[in-house]
């Protein structure tokens, strides 16, 4: 199997200095406060999502490479995530207040 292709999806705050994962297969968890938009960036060169493991949870949707989008996380907890293409992409984000 080849896991070249997901190296660098990276998860920022707005106004925050954004955190470049490292390249590895998964993501890298990160806590942030809850209500602020966290935004996803797909830094690859494959075409990537940071979708919620909970179903209706969030979903960045398929980001193209160097696209990003926006999610915001209100609810304050742990929570798993995925890629919806390559299923051994995974990560952990924390809300806190
Ligand atoms: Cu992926």
């Amino acid at each position: 199997m080849s896991r070249q292709c997901c190296k660098r999806l990276s998860l920022g705050v707005i106004g925050h200095r954004e955190r470049s994962v490292a390249p590895t297969i998964a993501y890298t968890p990160h806590a942030y406060e809850a209500d602020r938009t966290v935004v996803v960036t797909n830094k690859d060169s494959s075409e990537h999502t940071a979708t919620a493991d909970t179903p209706g949870g969030f979903d960045s949707g398929a980001l193209q490479p160097g696209q990003a989008a926006h999610i915001k996380l209100s609810q304050v907890g742990t929570f798993a995530y995925h890629c919806s293409f390559h299923a051994f992409m995974r990560g952990v984000i924390k809300v806190v207040r």
